[in-house]
């Protein structure tokens, strides 16, 4: 039976210091996410966006966690329409928006179920207020998830039925020395783009899933595009140089649909941080739709 999906645009820019990543969700549906999902062969539904207050009318408050109000309201309505779609046997495709979205994706898919995630990033975003170097948290959210730190204390945020044995990070280059340290140890797995360049990326991808489908009822998806690299998806936030191919990505996003046609892990998608005032012809919002697709079974042939 063909997947009912639901796309669901998370306009959120709080997370980032860069403005447009709002636009993220416009961009996607202008290069073609419906055709694309057609061609993946789900029926989709658009849901539109969730409100969300322009930051130039808010105050940012703590240099910390900036925008961590504003981040908490918009994450709570995330979960519920995630956790809704869900509960309607449906399939939520979340479109950021800057990764602080995940915080509200993670909640909601991990409400009534334990979940594994998988997270496709050039960054560890494992800081904590304390730890992070900007106070953007975009740079957050898997901290957050998992109750880290200060987020201990800020149950919206905490993801429970995700344990960090659960998690796997697939392609980092850039991580902060604090993050670093919490990275090595956490009971997360983490995958850097020389694993990728060692062992080839559908083999770490492989192990990488093994890690997130053990003992629980499904995966959420993570998709930074900031992860491809910049020759490819220029129009991020945060460009690292050194990412996934176009080859690379799309292969490991196939990797992921070639397995979940028979294990029926996936249950939750997101692609974050597509900025398209920084990007050249849409090339990064093209990248994202086509990269979705491939997540939900596109194939070439
Ligand atoms: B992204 C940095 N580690 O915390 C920080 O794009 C960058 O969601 C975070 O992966 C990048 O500010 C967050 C320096
Ligand atoms: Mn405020
Ligand atoms: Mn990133
Ligand atoms: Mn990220």
């Amino acid at each position: 039976m063909a997947k009912t999906v639901h796309v669901i645009g998370a306009p959120m820019d709080y997370g980032s210091d860069r403005r447009g990543v709002d636009m993220g969700p416009s961009a996607i549906r202008y290069a073609d996410l419906a055709a694309q999902l057609d061609a993946a062969g789900v029926d989709a539904v658009d849901t539109g966006d969730l409100l969300v207050p322009r930051a130039e009318e808010r105050d940012p408050d703590g240099a910390n966690a900036k925008f961590l109000d504003e981040i908490e309201d918009v994450s709570l309505r995330l979960a519920a329409e995630v956790a809704d779609t869900l509960a309607e046997g449906a399939f939520p495709l979340v479109l950021g928006g800057d990764h602080a979205v995940a915080i509200g994706s993670l909640a909601g898919s991990a409400r009534d179920a334990e979940i594994g995630a998988l997270w496709l990033d050039a960054h560890g975003d494992f800081n904590t207020p304390a730890t992070s170097p900007s106070g953007n948290v975009h740079g957050m959210p898997l901290a957050a998830a998992l109750g880290r730190g200060e987020f201990a204390d800020t149950e919206w945020a905490n993801a429970t039925g995700l344990r960090e044995e659960n998690v796997a990070l697939v392609g980092l280059r850039n991580l902060d020395p604090s993050e670093r340290e919490a990275i090595r140890e956490s009971e997360m797995t983490a995958f850097t783009m020389s694993d990728i360049d060692e062992r080839g990326v559908t083999s770490v991808v492989d192990e990488a899933l093994d890690i997130v489908t053990a003992g629980t009822d499904g995966v959420h998806v993570s998709l930074d595009v900031d992860w491809l690299d910049p020759d490819e998806a220029p129009g991020v936030g945060t460009p690292v140089r050194g990412g996934a191919t176009y080859r690379e990505a799309h292969a490991a996003l196939e990797a992921i649909a070639q397995r979940d046609a028979e294990e029926e892990f996936l249950r939750s998608l997101e692609v974050v941080e597509v900025n398209p005032i920084l990007d050249e012809s849409n090339r990064t919002a093209d990248i994202a739709a086509e990269l979705a697709a491939s997540a939900l079974g596109k194939r070439i042939l």
